[in-house]
């Protein structure tokens, strides 16, 4: 069994070889070739001085090279930095610096940039991988025409640093999520294992590779052999037309994934008859859109829970027991989830009662990247992380996501939480998408506020929907307006983001 990144693709090359590994518009590699082109990328890397330890950032939109990047840097014994590409100048300026990067491998269209900050004094081997030359920079298509395709990888333990994450933190500057190889192969490895992923699959995702639930996705389907199906970037038509043509058989996404596929016209038009298992992460998908999919495919959307600080995916719903949509499932194999109190860490909850997620195991980062402080009010010294997230557990151990401890609303003294006011909006049959975020009130604090995305065609009042929050959730509960939109703020992953919900206001409160 591969235990480091880098023994992933040349294990996967020996056992599935020239079985198809990858594709990516329509394009496609085997096993055997993905191997051999990081091979050519460890190759430069190393020629370029890059040793067992040095920092490589990796930046750009999905693609190959993206990919066989990702696999040379971990062969030449590097730490992978994924730079995710919403990040603003300044970011990726600090992440850089941050990291003290040895070199980056980027598109050509982040050139510019990076070469800004090498003129700045940043010292690194700047590598793009777009055919167009850029000066200064190498050529990665240089390194695969002219480097060797023998490398024997670096060695690297379970334990050493495998890859830097930033977080895109809501406030002060970026976090860099410390991830063991360890850590890396337990997410993908448990991936794999609790959608008992196999070489038949044929994996869609449109999640960005930069993001670890994608880097998670794409190391899950290479240890177990599947065919990754990667989707430069989200639209419903390409998604639905891939998973039609390439026979998918399972599918990762974000909850709006689901709520832009279920809400397209043509839906029903697409064969998604190949579709055995769908997993959704990122964000709790509420589960009427969760059984929605289900009905409207035959396929089962279990859910997934994950965290940079985690590597990746940590807990799912196995499709070993049941499927209990609307939870996040049970930790992964020897991984741990308490849920306890908010205030006092040391107390844990009663089955049934919200308190915040704390997970500890082997998946738990090695810390902050320089960055002390924060890594001590995120991890306790008895290993237990904070997630950040309310929680509540069943009798059998899995939990259900309230909310996120910083998107709760409080409003007139009481707690709301986002989550379970959306979870109810997308219970009723006009509803797309439902995202609630918070408005400032003098009297109150706090006000919930609903954007809605209503299905196409479909005509609802905001009358009705009050009338159908009201029947299932208290009175403090509802939210206080309904504002009906076309889109909703979202990060590059795709997770809805509650905080800048409130740039798009107009102002007008409807409900009263
Ligand atoms: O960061 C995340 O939110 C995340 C990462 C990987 C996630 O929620 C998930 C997998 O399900």
């Amino acid at each position: 069994m591969a235990t480091t990144i880098a023994d992933i693709l040349p294990q996967a090359a020996r056992k599935h070889g020239d079985r198809v590994a990858l594709i990516v518009n329509g394009q496609r590699w085997s096993f055997r070739e993905l191997d051999v082109l990081s091979n050519y990328v460890a190759n430069g890397l190393v020629a370029s001085g890059v040793s067992p330890g040095d920092r490589v950032g990796l930046f750009g939109p999905n693609c190959w090279e993206w990919l066989v990047s990702y696999y040379g840097i971990a062969k030449a014994g590097a730490v992978v930095n994924p730079l995710s590409s919403m990040l603003t100048a300044d970011e990726v300026r600090y992440a850089v610096g941050d990291t003290g990067a040895r070199a980056v491998i980027a598109s050509s269209d982040k050139a510019q940039l990076l070469q800004e900050l090498k003129a700045g004094g940043a010292r690194f081997e700047l590598v793009v991988w777009d055919e167009a030359p850029v000066a200064g920079a190498t050529r990665l298509r240089d390194w695969l025409t002219h480097a060797s395709s023998e490398f024997v990888a670096r060695p690297r333990l379970p334990s050493d640093l495998a890859a830097i994450c930033y977080t895109s933190g809501t406030t002060g500057r970026p976090k860099g999520a410390m991830q063991s190889q360890r850590a890396v192969m337990g997410a993908a490895v448990g991936t794999a294992l609790m959608a008992a992923r196999t070489a038949e699959d044929r994996v869609i995702s449109a999640l960005p590779l930069f993001h670890v639930y994608g880097s998670c996705v794409m190391n899950a389907a290479m240890v177990a052999g599947s065919t990754l199906i990667v989707i430069p970037r989200f639209n419903e038509v390409v998604v639905l037309s891939a998973i039609a043509e390439h026979r998918a058989t399972i599918m990762d996404g974000v909850p709006t994934a689901y709520y832009y596929l279920l809400a397209h016209p043509d839906f029903d038009q697409y064969d998604l008859s190949s579709l055995t298992r769908c997993w959704v992460g990122g964000q709790t998908l509420p589960a009427a859109k969760s059984n929605e999919f289900t009905r409207r495919t035959g396929c089962p959307v279990h859910e997934v829970w994950g965290m940079t600080e985690l590597a990746g995916a940590v807990s799912a719903n196995p499709v070993y027991g049941p499927n209990k949509p609307g939870t996040i499932g049970v930790p992964y194999p020897g991984n741990a989830f308490r849920v306890v109190d908010v205030e006092d860490p040391d107390k844990d909850m009663a089955p049934g009662e919200r308190g915040e997620l704390m997970y500890r195991g082997p998946l738990v980062m090695m810390g902050y990247y320089n960055n002390p402080e924060a890594t001590a009010e995120t991890i306790r010294p008895d290993g237990w992380l904070h997630t950040g997230d309310i929680a509540t557990m069943d009798d059998d151990g899995f939990a259900t996501i309230v909310d996120r401890k910083k998107d709760m609303i409080l409003t007139a003294g009481f707690n709301v939480y986002p989550a379970e006011i959306e979870r109810v909006l997308c219970m009723h049959p006009a509803v797309a998408l439902a995202a609630v975020g918070s408005i400032p009130d003098e009297a109150k604090g706090e006000l919930a506020e609903a954007y809605l995305m209503r299905k196409p065609g479909v005509e609802v009042s905001r009358a009705a929907l009050v009338a159908h929050c009201r029947e299932h959730l208290a009175a403090y509960k509802v939210p206080r307006g309904i504002q009906f939109v076309d889109s909703v703020p979202m990060t590059s992953s795709g997770k809805i983001m509650r905080r800048l919900l409130r740039e798009i206001d107009d102002g007008s409160l409807s409900i009263e």
